[in-house]
């Protein structure tokens, strides 16, 4: 339950073209997404706690979790499944003293020591961020590159997630260079069809 492979949404309802978040979700776990992870930089938290407790609960029946960027407390009241953090959010230490050891601690490592210094740590897993530039995120220190994800499968104990840019014609790539587990926001969440765009990334990924 707690090992995180395949296909890893990550929600973004500014790329949605106004279809309901609950929707676009829907559609990628009927489609096979492993994971869900909820990304809100801008809802007040009330509203992010509503949304996480309706978005639980329409994961429950595909038994996929729910993971929630950033925000601790927000994970804490609707009981997800595990939270996502970044470089400058909650050490991951005391994110882990808060949340106990059942909860899911994804880590982004954006720099080789980034790399080095999750080896010190018990996280469930590493987010690889990002693989190729992308506009969905553009506050990043460079990209790994598809040779970034083998250099790390070499080094690091940890399950790999890999982000940014990735797309159908690349998430097998990604995956051959070592990666457990590809996310995608705008592959799905921009797709004319998010069913069909996730059940392709799949196909390909759930190949290796
Ligand atoms: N973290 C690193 S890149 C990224 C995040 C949240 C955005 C990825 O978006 P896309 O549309 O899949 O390239
Ligand atoms: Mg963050």
């Amino acid at each position: 339950m707690k090992s995180i492979r395949g296909l890893y949404l990550v929600t973004d309802r500014d790329l949605c073209g106004g279809r309901p978040l609950d929707e676009i979700v829907l559609a990628a776990v009927r489609g096979g997404a492993a994971c869900v992870q909820l990304r809100e930089k801008n809802l007040p938290t009330r509203s992010f706690v509503e949304e996480a407790r309706s978005i639980k609960a329409l994961l429950a029946p595909f038994n996929v979790p729910l993971i929630i960027n950033d925000r601790i407390d927000v994970a804490l009241a609707v009981a997800a499944e595990g939270v996502h953090i970044g470089q400058e959010d909650m050490p991951y230490p005391l994110a882990r003293r808060i949340l106990g050891r059942g909860v899911i601690i994804g880590l982004s490592v954006e720099t080789w020591a980034d790399v080095e210094l999750a080896e010190e740590l018990d996280v469930d897993y590493l987010g690889i961020s990002p693989i190729f530039e992308t506009p969905t995120k553009t506050d990043t220190k460079g990209s790994w590159g598809l040779e970034g994800i083998a250099r790390i499968r070499a080094y690091s104990r940890h399950p790999l997630v890999a982000i940014g840019g990735l797309n159908a014609a690349n998430a097998g790539a990604a995956m051959q260079a070592g990666a457990d587990g590809v996310a995608v926001v705008s592959a799905i969440c921009a797709a004319p069809d998010p069913f069909l765009a996730s059940r392709e990334l799949c196909r390909i990924i759930d190949d290796y």
